[in-house]
């Protein structure tokens, strides 16, 4: 064996020796360094060669080469492997178990005040009620000059109403309803008598505290006949209270008040005569027979036609029917109030 030769298998077994007790990358590219870096071993016998007559170099050159390339390959292999290895650490920490039964989809439930909305619609309809939907955000004149609301009344300020920024086409003030008796302008506007419709829908003021929140719900209802009354109304209104409430036990008083759109009007109030609520009198709604200017500006003669009109709070209603205390567990998302009513 030549001086070369012997270089080489010595080369080699150290650079496999060497390679193959780092422990890491880090450690496996230090090692290379020392083979097949800028001072490395290989790169100085290769510089060598520039000093050898030509008819030497070449072969020379080639046993070199031939060195090198199985330095390359030792080195690749040691990274293969390392690598490897570290892919395996990771699969073994990050195993899943495929076995484990899976997590499951929750359950959603209704919200309470949805629940409420859809009992409302579905008594009212059983009793003939159309269901208008329409804007949350409307124009000055279906909110509030419709329904005879005067000009400088404070519900029209900016304390008391959201306006939205800019004017609709024709210039107008536009604002989040502060009820839903606008859906019900347009839709008495849009309809010949007999009229009988909820307007049930979120509505906005500004306003918040324990008892108010700036986005509430409310239905409203309207009755626009020839020949109706307040008894008619209050027939009405006690049928649906007793079908919501699920008991006859229950009394019904309307007690004089003021709306600008009605006149004369009422406040509604309930008693039960069991239960946790018994004997109280509670205010449910609003109610009155409709203003003639505001059957005007529905397009009915209001010498011709009676209306009828009223509005609930949805979060009201809610709250005694499931005997809930605090507005506020409405609309917190807290899943142990919620998951009471799914
Ligand atoms: C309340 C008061 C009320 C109405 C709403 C109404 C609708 C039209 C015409 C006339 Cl289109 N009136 N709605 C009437 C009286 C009272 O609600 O405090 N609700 C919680």
């Amino acid at each position: 064996m030549n001086s070369l030769d012997q270089l080489a298998s010595n080369l080699i077994s150290q650079a496999k020796a060497d390679f193959f007790s780092a422990a890491d990358a880090a450690a496996l590219e230090n090692a290379k360094a020392k083979f097949l870096g800028k001072t490395g071993q290989i790169t100085e016998l290769m510089k060598g060669l520039a000093k050898l007559p030509p008819e030497e170099r070449k072969a020379q050159g080639a046993i070199i080469n031939a060195i090198k390339v199985q330095i390359e390959d030792l080195l690749v292999e040691r990274r293969d492997q390392l690598s490897n290895a570290q892919m395996q650490l990771r699969l073994n920490a990050e195993a899943i178990d495929i076995t484990l039964p899976g997590r499951g989809h929750g359950v959603g439930g209704m919200h309470p005040v949805m629940r409420t909305w859809e009992r409302v619609e579905e008594i009212f309809r059983s009793i003939g009620f159309d269901v208008a939907d329409g804007p949350e955000i409307e124009s000055d004149w279906t909110n509030f000059t419709a329904l005879n609301s005067p000009e400088n009344h404070p519900a029209r300020s900016m304390q008391d109403t959201f306006y939205i920024e800019g004017n609709d086409n024709s210039g107008k003030a536009l604002l989040l309803r502060t009820h839903t008796s606008p859906m019900q302008v347009r839709y008495a506007r849009m309809n010949s008598a007999p009229i009988k419709v909820i307007a049930p829908g979120r509505t906005y003021r500004v306003d918040s505290d324990a008892t108010h929140s700036p986005m509430f719900h409310q239905v409203e209802g309207l009755w626009i006949a020839e020949e109706i009354s307040f008894a008619d109304l209050k027939g009405i209104y006690l049928n649906f209270v007793k079908v919501f409430f699920e008991t006859d036990d229950l009394q019904v008083r309307f007690r004089p008040s003021y709306f600008p759109f009605t006149e004369p009007s009422a406040e509604i109030d309930i008693a039960f005569g069991s239960g946790p609520l018994k004997g109280r009198w509670l205010e449910v709604s609003g109610a009155g027979q409709v203003h003639p200017n505001v059957m005007r500006n529905m397009n009915f003669d209001p010498e011709k036609y009676i209306g009828f009109a009223f509005g609930s709070g949805l979060e009201r209603l809610t709250m005694l029917r499931y005997g809930i205390s605090d507005l506020r567990l409405f609309y917190e998302g807290d899943l142990r109030f919620l998951k009471q009513f799914s």
